[in-house]
């Protein structure tokens, strides 16, 4: 059973779960206001989620679905599937070697993507940079870890990224990668007690432009050269999570070069087994 952060139409914000079109409220054991951590600090998620359920129920239709995180740092791994090797090796003349060597490499290239505040949930606008002509959106399985360093439940997760900044110097790649609106994660949590086999889902990202497909592409977690657990444990290695934290997989598809979001630009992303996340393009001006 998907775990949303729900906002009903009176503007109230809850953790929640989801079955038959509705949110069910979650409470606290400890009679506060309840947090994700709570939930991923349980040995199951889903037994974690039945013991706070209320009586309570909104109709799904009746409510907005937030980002599913409250505290959790979002960091993301890149450059784990070949699609993703090939088109930054084209995008960089400075750095092709560095990403050669990282696809191959035991060590796997680990970033900080976001704070809860830069995330954007379903049907939230997404951001490019007023001082980026290139950028595209990068599906992602998203992991969501335990304090304790537990793969306990998996999301959609939105890479943005400006392929012009980072192709210029890969010591931009914060620039690239981290700014307002940078990340979009949704539409909830699915336990990974009901995944049983992440590396088999399929991933779809589609672009539409004034109402046609402007681009649409797919992979699936069994093209990724790497295994999730190991990349769970590479972001743990000498690092704590007091609040749990979700990790960002890496893409496998990237539109060719010639293309770059604009705004406007609907970007959706559907992976088997969790759902869809949705989010309409935006960029500020300077
Ligand atoms: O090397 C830069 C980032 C790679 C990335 O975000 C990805 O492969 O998804
Ligand atoms: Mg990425």
């Amino acid at each position: 059973m998907p775990v949303a952060r729900v906002r009903s139409a009176s503007g109230e914000v809850f953790w929640a779960a989801i079955a038959q079109e509705r949110a069910v409220p979650l409470r606290s054991l400890d009679g506060g206001e309840l947090s994700l951590v709570e939930l991923l600090r349980e040995d199951s998620l889903v037994k974690a989620v039945d013991r706070r359920k209320t009586e309570a129920s909104f109709d799904l239709a009746e409510c907005t679905l937030l980002a599913p995180i409250d505290r959790q740092e979002v960091w993301a791994a890149g450059v784990t599937y070949k699609r993703s090797k090939t088109a930054r090796m084209e995008e960089s003349d400075a750095a092709a070697s560095c990403y050669d060597k990282v696809y191959e490499a035991p060590r796997p290239e680990i970033f900080f993507k976001a704070t809860p505040h830069r995330v954007s949930g379903p049907l939230a606008p997404l951001r490019i940079r007023s001082d980026a002509t290139w950028n595209v959106p990068e599906p992602e399985l998203a992991l969501v870890i335990s304090p304790d360093f537990r793969i306990v439940g998996y999301t959609i997760g939105n890479d943005m990224s400006s392929r012009d900044i980072e192709g210029e110097n890969p010591l931009y790649l914060p620039q690239a990668k981290v700014y307002d609106q940078c990340c979009g994660l949704g539409p909830w949590i699915v336990p990974a007690e009901e995944i049983a086999d992440p590396k088999s889902l399929g991933i779809r990202l589609t672009i539409e432009r004034l109402g046609q497909t402007a681009f649409s592409g797919e992979t699936s977690v069994a093209q990724m050269a790497r295994e999730l657990p190991d990349l769970a444990a590479w972001l743990c290695r000498e690092n704590s999570f007091p609040d749990g934290t979700f990790l960002l997989t890496g893409t496998g598809v990237v539109p060719d070069s010639s293309f770059t979001l604009q705004t406007g630009d609907v970007v959706r992303i559907e992976i088997d087994g969790i759902g869809e996340l949705s989010n309409r393009v935006v960029q500020a001006t300077v």
